[in-house]
This record gives structure tokens, sequence and C-alpha cells, in this order.
């Protein structure tokens, strides 16, 4: 079967266009014109969605423009427009398309541009991701404070030169301490994957500064910030790194620690979003 073609494979495209589009497409299918507030849902974080307002519409990702079919058959994304208790609209994004999956980075920040062109002035990126503090634990969350993107690639084209300082906005995290003072914080480092990270290499990101190994969010805060959106980032640390745990990284063991710790962190998340 063919894959359905996405417009933001043809390289003339314009990617704001494309997610100027997929705006109006949330729009027409959710019938919810503008969002306050985007929130992009990794392993671990599925739940929130469910605890933070009345869920307004839910769409499959597919029906919107530039969103990808599903790489592997089976699970397809969805965006939820939920309206909250104080009576702002949440746009939930369940549908992330990673960066090892070889569709390039235009694919990979399009919801976050998306979610940008519906209206939306804040950005939750949320993701699972290894612990290379030996301190941290299976299950824990920890709020991402800076990021290193080691994936030697870029959402922005051409020269445009956004400024990063303060990507993480101090004025969210200090927003999120308050409802749980217990957070760490800690900088997230972006490997290209799918592999885990070798021994060593969690070493070299520990050496250079970072305490969060990952495959998602750094590439999308840089488009969140170019889109003018302030982001919080929160990680949920379901393995310790390579070398850091002396047991193999598996894949399932990644998922039982989300499973396990989703009920706790959906719910600190939802108070977060109802505080922002
Ligand atoms: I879940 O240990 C999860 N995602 N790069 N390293 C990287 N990504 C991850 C890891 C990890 N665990």
């Amino acid at each position: 079967m063919a894959e359905p073609s996405n417009p933001l494979d043809d390289p003339t495209a314009d990617p704001f266009e494309v997610a100027a589009a997929a705006a109006a497409d949330i729009a027409r299918l959710t019938g919810v014109d503008h969002h306050d507030i985007a929130l992009t849902l990794g392993s671990g974080w599925g739940r929130a969605a469910d605890l933070i307002g009345e869920t307004v519409a839910t769409i499959p990702a597919p029906e919107v423009t530039g969103f990808s079919r599903p790489a592997l058959e089976g699970h397809v994304g969805t965006l939820r427009s939920i309206r909250t208790p104080r009576g702002r609209n949440v746009l939930v994004i369940g549908a992330r398309t990673h960066y090892y999956e070889g569709h390039g980075v235009r694919r990979v920040v399009h919801s976050v541009r998306t979610a940008a062109a519906t209206g939306a002035a804040t950005m939750v990126l949320t993701n699972g991701a290894g612990g290379i503090r030996h301190t941290w634990r299976p299950g824990q969350p920890v709020l991402i404070s800076d990021h290193i993107n080691l994936t030697a690639d870029s959402p922005l084209e051409g020269a445009t030169f956004v400024d990063l300082t303060d990507l993480y906005a101090r004025r969210l995290r200090d927003l999120a301490l308050r409802i749980d003072p217990s957070l760490e914080e800690g900088v997230y480092c972006q490997f290209r994957g799918p592999q885990y990270e070798t021994p060593a290499e969690v070493q070299m990101a520990k050496t250079i500064g970072g305490h969060i190994v990952g495959m998602s969010t750094a590439l999308e805060a840089i488009a969140a910030r170019q889109a003018g959106m302030e982001i919080l980032g929160m990680s949920l640390i379901t393995n310790l790194a390579a070398g850091i745990q002396t047991t193999p990284l598996s894949h399932a063991e990644v998922i039982e620690a989300g499973r396990e710790a989703e009920p706790r962190i959906s719910a600190l998340l939802a108070k977060i979003v109802e505080a922002l």
C-alpha cells in the first residue's frame, strides 16, 4: 500500500504554511478555533489528558495536514482538544514523530509548529528518558532546565539565529516547583537514537553537563522557541542511563516503569497545567 503523500516531504513547501493548514484542520475538526496551551505527552505521561479537563474532541492525527501515519501499524496517534475548569483550551498531542524515524526534522517539529499556529502560547513537552544522576530512580519525574542537542541537526532553516537563553522558562519551572517542591532539575541531552547510548556516551554526556538522555525534546523545544512559545519540559526517568545502571536496558522495563509511574506523574502534570 502506497503511503499517502505528506506535504512536508516536498522541499519547496513552506513548513509554516503547512502548520497553518494543520491548525485550520484542527479548528474545523474540533470546533475549537483557538488553543491556549499545547501538551505533548511522551511515554508514561498519557493519562494526564484525562485529568486536565473535559475532552471536547479527539481526532486521529493522520486527518490533520502534515501529520504522519504511524510508522508501525496498530497505534494511531490522536490530537485532543480539552477544556480546563478555568476555561482554557488545551491541545493534547499524542502523536510524536521521532527524529530516528528518518522523515526529517520538519516532520519532527510539525506538531509544535501546528500548536503555535492554533494560538498556543505555552508548549509543555514531556518524555520518557534515561537518568544520569545515580540518585535518581525509575519512575521519578524531573524538570528539564536546559538541553544539549547532540543530533547534529536543527529545525531552523537558513540564517535563523534564534536565542535559546532560558529556553525552558524559569518562570514555568518555578510554577511547577510550587506544586511539587521535591522536583529535581536536569540538563537534557538529545541523542539521535534509536539505539540507547553506550556507557562511554553516557559518560561523555555527563562530562559535558548532561543529566538526562533522550531522543525527542531538544529539537521540539528549539522549534517552539522559534515560534515564540514559552516552554515547560519534563522527563519521566524510566531507566538509569547505560552504565549508570549495571543491568542492560530493556524496552519492556522502560514501559513497565512508565506504567507504574503514570497515575502519579499524570496527576502532577494535570495540576501543573491547571496552574499555568
Ligand atoms: I524511555 O536511556 C528512554 N529513552 N537516549 N537513552 C535515550 N533515550 C531514552 C532512554 C535512554 N530511555
